[in-house]
């Protein structure tokens, strides 16, 4: 099916369902956009469709097209104080917030604006069910977008709940090229009013490219600092992120982790708060002072502001068994309840802020609120990850066949279109030719570093997922109602197994979120349902951008130094 066709259908359908108003315009992040029903005391209800509806199976029909533009620029910012090229969206960092309703048709123009890389946005967590060559992918599901070129990405919005945009070229994304996605839709717990999406991310003072070198010959660097919504403070000044609570009221907060290389544990010192999504999954409620998030991995939470009327910090602490930041005590935000206050905090971090552990919150307490149960899966391939030197002593890491390499300018979805597909081994293609059948992968690594493992196209069931362990027949496989997400945590030394129904045509990329780690290959790529993508492919725009690029990479004699993803 032709996007151009699902707009039609869209289209035609507009009478049958009570729209959302229409907010092409809008930037703010107010939940104003409210369904019939979705109101402050029940959150449940979304027009005709409620908490309870099946998203995989029923998506709301708004007929409604939102559409952004976003420039890829590159200037001169200071976010914590220090001075330095900053790669961004649109001038800031985070960019502006793509906002949408449950079931809306989201286009966003996208420009290349900077002079000397390639971009493509990827829309972390978004299915893309059926639309996989709106993956934003370079080297997987389009060419790199040329400097001075536009891409158009069109999707829809199928799931709802909390997300970000980031570019997938480089390291671009680590140099400030990310923003929010805040798809509005019904939620399990109830509240007054939410905040703007708080974005946690680690910082340098020398660009993630410049570190590189240093990455593949020694390790992870050591980070400057940490940034919450694009602030904090460093060593030549800078200054923190505020929110203002009212008395009384309660607070919905969409928390992501945008960090190259960092686990944090998240906190607001004096607050508890329930947990009621994780990743576009709304879960039953459960109540935590603090919570542990991965890279690529969000949370959205609803805190009382029920506590004497002061200020507060709220902290991302990094976690020093996997992370290493020279700043890792001070990467704070300020919540006040008088926004006149200028004081600084005097509250005290929950002790287990600095258990230092790399871990995905209890599995028991991620219960998904539609329940799904995982039917008769076939075990596919073992997936071990690995780390080696390659010939020119560089770190490579592998996930199963090979440490991926694959190339800008033939992205598979070329080579699927063409028709006669043969892939090589750095490639890292799992091929997926039957239709809705239920596979699981058996992640596994003997090495005792944790790594984010995140998939496109699809929410993955996590049937089971343990630390310092081998994975045997023994190890009983969670069917019925698993955590299901995009992102969830390979435990260190130890194994996560993972099922997904291939339901969506196309070829999608499966990395770890560690940003090092991607650039060094820890990545492979599904080819489902290879027969059927040639149809969903527009060849027009997949050819154009590869020109583009092609001329400009030609002109300037571009070398690619890692993964390609
Ligand atoms: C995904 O796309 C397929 C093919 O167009 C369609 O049959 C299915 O209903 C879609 N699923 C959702 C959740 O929109
Ligand atoms: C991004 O910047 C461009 C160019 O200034 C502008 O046209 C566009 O509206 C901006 N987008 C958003 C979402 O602010
Ligand atoms: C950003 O601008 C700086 C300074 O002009 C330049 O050295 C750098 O190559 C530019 N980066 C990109 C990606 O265009
Ligand atoms: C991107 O631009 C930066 C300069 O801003 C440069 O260091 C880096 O090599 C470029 N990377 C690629 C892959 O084009
Ligand atoms: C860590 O931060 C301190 C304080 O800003 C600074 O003096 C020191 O040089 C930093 N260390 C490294 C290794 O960057
Ligand atoms: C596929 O075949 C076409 C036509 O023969 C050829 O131009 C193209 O290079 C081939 N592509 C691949 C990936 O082998
Ligand atoms: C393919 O995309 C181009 C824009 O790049 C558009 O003009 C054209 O209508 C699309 N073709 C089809 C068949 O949808
Ligand atoms: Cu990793």
């Amino acid at each position: 099916m032709t996007i151009l066709h699902t707009l039609v259908c869209l289209a035609a359908a507009v009478a049958a369902i009570p729209a959302p108003a229409p907010q092409a315009d809008s930037t703010s992040t107010a939940a104003a956009a409210a369904c019939t029903g979705n109101t402050a005391s029940d959150r449940s209800v979304w027009c005709d469709y409620s908490i309870d509806t099946d998203y995989y199976a029923d998506v709301p029909d708004t007929g409604v097209t939102v559409e952004y533009w976003l420039e890829v620029t590159n200037q001169t910012l200071a976010p914590d104080g220090t001075e330095r090229i900053v790669l961004a969206v649109n001038g800031t960092v985070p960019g502006p917030t793509i906002e949408a309703n449950w079931g809306d048709t989201v286009k966003i123009h996208v420009t290349n604006k900077l002079t000397n890389n390639g971009t493509g946005i990827h829309w972390h967590g978004i299915r893309q069910n059926y639309t996989n060559q709106e993956d934003g992918v370079p080297s997987i599901t389009q060419c790199p977008i040329a400097p001075g070129d536009s891409y158009t990405y069109t999707w829809r919005a199928t799931q709802y709940g909390s997300s970000w945009y980031h570019s997938h070229y480089s390291l671009q994304a680590w140099n400030g090229v990310f923003g929010p996605i805040v798809i509005h839709g019904p939620a399990t717990a109830n509240y007054d009013e939410e905040l703007e999406p708080i974005m946690l991310s680690d910082w340098t003072h020398q660009t993630a490219d410049e570190l590189y070198s240093y990455a593949q010959t020694v390790g992870p660097p050591l980070l400057d600092n940490g940034l919450i919504n694009g602030k904090n403070t460093g060593p030549d000044g800078g200054s923190r992120y505020e929110a203002t609570f009212e008395s009384g009221k309660t607070y919905r907060i969409r928390l992501t982790n945008t960090a190259i290389d960092t686990h944090y544990k998240f906190a607001i010192d004096g607050h508890s708060f329930q947990v009621i999504a994780m990743d576009f999954v709304p879960i039953v409620p459960y109540t935590t002072t603090y919570l542990d998030i991965n890279m690529g991995q969000r949370y959205d939470i609803v805190v009382a502001a029920d506590q004497d009327t002061t200020d507060y910090w709220m902290r991302a602490v990094p976690q020093s068994s996997c992370s290493n930041n020279n700043n890792s005590a001070d990467i704070r935000a300020i919540i006040r309840y008088d926004s006149t206050s200028t004081s600084e905090p005097t509250s005290m971090a929950y002790d287990a802020l600095s258990d230092n552990t790399c871990i995905d919150e209890a599995l028991t307490n991620l219960v998904p609120y539609v329940s799904q149960t995982v039917v008769n899966p076939i075990e596919d391939s073992d997936l071990g990850v690995t780390v080696f030197f390659n010939s020119d002593n560089l770190f490579k890491w592998k996930i199963g066949l090979d440490s991926m390499l694959v190339e800008w300018a033939e992205p598979s979805l070329m080579s699927i279109a063409e028709g006669n597909a043969t892939f090589e081994e750095q490639q890292c293609v799992y091929t997926l030719p039957d239709a809705d059948q239920w596979v699981y992968f058996v992640i596994e690594t003997a090495i005792p570093v944790p790594h984010p493992i995140h998939l496109h196209g699809h929410d993955f069931f996590i049937l089971a997922a343990e630390e310092s362990a081998t994975f045997d027949s023994s190890v009983t496989l969670n069917l019925v109602n698993p955590p299901r997400r995009d992102v969830a945590n390979l435990p260190a030394a130890g194994y996560l197994v993972i099922a997904f129904l291939t339901d969506n045509p196309g070829a999608w990329l499966m990395h770890c979120h560690i940003g090092w780690h991607t650039s060094e290959g820890l990545a492979l790529q599904f080819v489902e349902r290879e027969s059927e993508i040639p149809a969903l492919i527009n060849q027009t725009t997949l050819q154009d951008t590869c020109t583009a690029w092609n001329d400009w990479a030609d002109s300037v004699g571009i070398e690619e130094e890692d993964s390609g993803v």
